[in-house]
Parts: structure tokens; C-alpha cells; sequence
């Protein structure tokens, strides 16, 4: 049997190990590690190079509508391109479920628009906006059998914002079917306060976004979220945490017992609110919820990451072009911080960011930066042991990567459909020279060599790292 496909001489890392050896491929699987394999049809020379399983970026936002008038600047060609330059095999972006629609309906029109467009495989997650009982009741419990295995809530924004009651119900489905609920801590009723008292003194500037969204309203969110979780008796996740409170809440939920997943994401460690404060408008590019916030909780993050109280590292990758009628700076946000869609994009910089900040700079090790940004990810989501790792009969998800690469991001280097980066001129060492999907090289050498459509949907199962945690 000819392997399709041998990487030799790398340094393979898993979330466990860091180990040398050489990885043989058939038929879009891993077959073989070890040495001396083959013949093989190909061989790529990693030599000098880590050879890591592809990125698994959880937190995604595409193509979903957002408000009158603006437009995501991602639909799912883009996003999956810019996914994969950044070292991603695999990006679960959110299915929004639009009031007065059904779930069905709503991803009808997600598959429809990935369908044949992906250069990443795809799974979705739901977002419950319209808990209505027969949603709760058939049409969600469906999904999940369906392996949408997961669903996430808001606790903020008018229209899409459950209350306690319908988030409890909503809770009641996970319970009854094994399905994960991601949470959006923040205190709406609290945020809405700030915003009246922010408009009646005239501070209608993007850095109000950060001192309406204070700490306090995510934390009491997050602690909310979690005693409804426990009332439930249910796993629940935290999503896109950014601060020191919420991390200690989560800790002590944990110390009672609770099954917690947290997540954090890039900019919650290379952010902070001054970058709203910016010139003219500019802070509009950093209008993301919850905002970033300062260097005390910046550090609270990365403690966070490297003794293990966030399990995923994703991106929450919501990207709106800035100088555009239809983004940043509609006509209504370009007068009043309220209209500036929420979101910033990261889906192409959130590995070289990690590696680069975390590992090279001594704060994570490698195989921590590989659980968090693909194993954990797999597991969480029900995608392990078929993702997330470099193990004999896993899917051959593969990014090698050059450590040493000296690269400073600019967004005329990235390949998302947003016109600016958050990090420009941010300088990073390492990134993903050759990112391979199902046995395919999709990047050779930096250069795109695959197709849109050679990714694919994959259905999930139930949640591996819940289970194990008993
Ligand atoms: N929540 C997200 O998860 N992403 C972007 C905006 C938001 O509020
Ligand atoms: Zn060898
Ligand atoms: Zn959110
Ligand atoms: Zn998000």
C-alpha cells in the first residue's frame, strides 16, 4: 500500500507530547508515525519545522445578519480562506435563529450559503433567539440528534437577549439531550443603564462602548449563568471571558462541583479600552463585546491560559469592514458608539498571536497552545478523537509551521474580507507555512494551492471533554 502522503522530519506536537517523528498518510487519514515509512506519492520535508494538528477556531461569525442596514464582512469563502492562512483545518461559526424563525430555517440558509464555498470543514453551532415551545420542544431536540450538539444564548442585546426563564428552558434541552450551551455573559438591564446615563451627558464616543460594558456586568452575568447552569444540573460554557472577576467566579463555580468550559480569546490579551479612545473613529475598529479592558486584566487572562482555568482559545471572529456605509462607520454609528456593530476579526491572527506571545515568549508551552487551540476545541465540541490531534486514524488535519518565521501583521497580508486588522503592526514570531485538510495540501509554502469547496460540513457528536469530566 503506497501512502498518499508522508510529512518527515518535523517536530510533531499533541496536547500531550512533543515528540519526533514522521506522519504517513491515506486516504485523508493519519495511517502511520514513526520512521523510515513509505513510498509514499509525496513527501513534504518539515525539517526544522513543527507539525501541529490544524487550528480549531470554535467561535466564528459568519455571514450573519446584524441589524438594518449592515453587513458582516465574511461570507464563507472569505472567512474559511483567512481561517486556513492562519493554520485552521476546521472553524464552527454560529447559525443565528432569527425571531419568529424556525432553527431549520435559519440553517437552511447557512448550508446553502457554504455549500461548495469552504476551504476549511465547517459545523455549526445554533443561536436561540426564539425559544418558543415548539422550538424547545421538537425542533431543537432534532438538531442535536442531527449532531448540531451545540447552541448558544445571549444575555445581552435587545431582540436577541433571554430572559432567565427561556434561558433556564433553553438549558432544560441540553439536559434532556447531552447538547452544550454557550453562554454571552453580560447584564443587559445594566448595560442598557449605563448607555441612558452615558447619552444624557453627551459621551457618544466608541470608547463609551467600554465604560457602558464594565466589568460588574459580566461578572454578575457570568455568575448568573452559571448558578442557572447548576439549577439545571447541566455543563455549561463561558464564552469570550475577559476579565479577572468572571475567571474567579468560574474557579469557584468549579471548586463547587460545576462543570465550567471557558473560553478566552485574543483580544482580551493584546487589547485594552484605550484603543477605543483612538483617533477621530478610529476606536470603532476595537468595538467588541465584551470590550477589552486593561493590563491588570490582560495579565488575569494569561493566568488564566497557562494554569489551565480557559479550556478553548478562539478568536470570536465577527469581522465588519470600518471605513464602509455598511460597517463600522454606518450612518448611525459614525454618531453614536450604540450603531457600531459588535465584532473585530482575528480568525487569521489568533494562532500566530498565541504562538507567538505565548509560546515563544515562555508563557504556554506547545503542547498547551495545541489543546487550546485544537484538541480542546475537538473535544468540547464533539469532534475528538476524529479532530483535534495527530493520531493514528484521526483525519489527516495537519499545519506545519515555521517557529522561527519573523512576520508583523498587516491587514493587506490577510485574506479576510474586513479592511483593516485589530494588531496591525503587531510583530509575531512563527506562523503556518503548510496547512493541509483531509490529506490535501491546501497551503504549500504560503501560496493558496486548494479549492473553496474542498472543505466540508461535518456533523458532531456529544461533548468528550463533559463526558470525561464524569
Ligand atoms: N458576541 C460574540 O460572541 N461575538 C461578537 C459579538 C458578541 O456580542
Ligand atoms: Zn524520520
Ligand atoms: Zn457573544
Ligand atoms: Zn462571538
Amino acid at each position: 500500500m503506497d501512502l498518499d502522503l508522508v510529512i518527515s522530519g518535523g517536530t510533531v506536537a499533541t496536547a500531550s507530547d512533543v515528540f519526533s517523528c514522521d506522519i504517513g498518510i491515506k486516504d485523508g487519514i493519519i495511517v502511520q508515525l514513526g520512521h523510515d515509512l513509505g513510498p509514499a506519492k509525496e513527501t513534504i520535508d518539515a525539517t526544522g519545522h513543527y507539525v501541529l494538528p490544524g487550528g480549531i477556531d470554535s467561535h466564528v461569525h459568519i455571514a450573519q445578519p446584524s441589524g438594518e442596514g449592515i453587513v458582516m464582512a465574511d461570507g464563507f469563502e472569505s472567512g474559511t480562506r483567512s481561517a486556513l492562512f492562519g493554520g485552521n483545518t476546521t472553524i464552527l461559526p454560529f447559525c443565528l435563529q432569527e425571531k419568529g424563525q424556525s432553527l431549520r430555517e435559519a440553517l437552511t440558509g447557512y448550508h446553502a450559503l457554504a455549500e461548495g464555498n469552504c476551504y476549511t470543514d465547517i459545523s455549526f453551532h445554533l443561536i436561540v433567539s426564539d425559544p418558543t415551545a415548539a422550538v424547545l420542544g421538537q425542533e431543537l431536540p432534532a438538531l442535536v440528534a442531527d449532531g448540531y450538539t451545540s447552541f448558544k444564548v445571549f444575555m445581552t442585546y435587545e431582540g436577541l437577549r433571554l430572559n432567565d426563564a427561556e434561558i433556564l428552558a433553553t438549558m432544560d434541552v441540553a439536559r434532556r439531550t447531552g447538547a452544550l450551551v454557550m453562554v454571552h455573559c453580560e447584564n443587559e438591564d445594566a448595560i442598557a443603564y449605563l448607555i441612558g446615563r452615558h447619552e444624557a451627558e453627551g459621551e457618544v464616543r466608541p470608547r463609551a462602548h467600554a465604560t457602558t460594558r464594565p466589568v460588574a456586568a459580566e461578572r454578575e452575568a457570568t455568575h448568573r449563568a452559571m448558578s442557572l447552569a447548576e439549577i439545571v444540573d447541566v455543563p455549561v460554557v463561558i464564552v469570550h471571558v475577559s476579565n479577572g472577576a468572571a475567571i474567579e467566579e468560574i474557579r469557584r463555580a468549579r471548586a463547587r462541583g460545576r462543570k465550567v468550559v471557558s473560553e478566552t480569546c485574543p483580544q482580551y490579551l493584546m487589547l485594552t479600552a484605550a484603543d477605543l479612545e483612538g483617533m477621530d473613529w478610529e476606536g470603532a475598529k476595537f468595538v467588541c463585546s465584551p470590550p477589552p479592558r486593561d493590563e491588570t486584566e490582560q495579565e488575569a487572562c494569561w493566568n488564566g491560559l497557562e494554569e489551565g482555568t480557559f479550556d478553548l482559545f478562539s478568536s470570536d471572529h465577527c469581522p465588519f469592514r470600518y471605513d464602509d456605509p455598511e460597517g463600522k462607520l454606518n450612518p448611525k454609528g459614525a454618531a453614536n458608539f450604540r450603531h457600531i456593530p459588535n465584532g473585530i476579526p482575528g480568525v487569521e491572527t489568533r494562532l500566530p498571536i498565541l504562538f507567538s506571545e505565548g509560546v515563544v515568549k515562555g508563557r504556554i508551552d506547545l503542547s498547551r497552545f495545541v489543546a487550546l487551540t485544537a484538541t480542546n476545541q475537538a473535544k468540547v465540541y464533539g469532534l475528538y478523537p476524529q479532530k483535534g490531534t495527530i493520531a493514528i486514524g484521526a483525519d489527516a488535519d495537519i499545519a506545519i509551521w515555521d517557529p522561527t518565521a519573523q512576520r508583523t501583521i498587516r491587514h493587506a497580508e490577510l485574506h479576510d474580507g474586513a479592511d483593516y486588522s485589530p494588531y496591525e503592526g503587531l510583530a509575531v514570531t512563527g506562523w503556518p507555512t503548510t496547512v493541509i485538510l483531509g490529506g490535501k495540501v491546501m497551503i504549500r509554502e504560503g501560496a493558496l494551492v486548494g479549492a473553496k469547496g474542498d472543505g466540508a460540513y461535518r456533523s458532531r457528536g456529544l461533548s468528550s471533554l463533559i463526558a470525561a469530566r464524569g
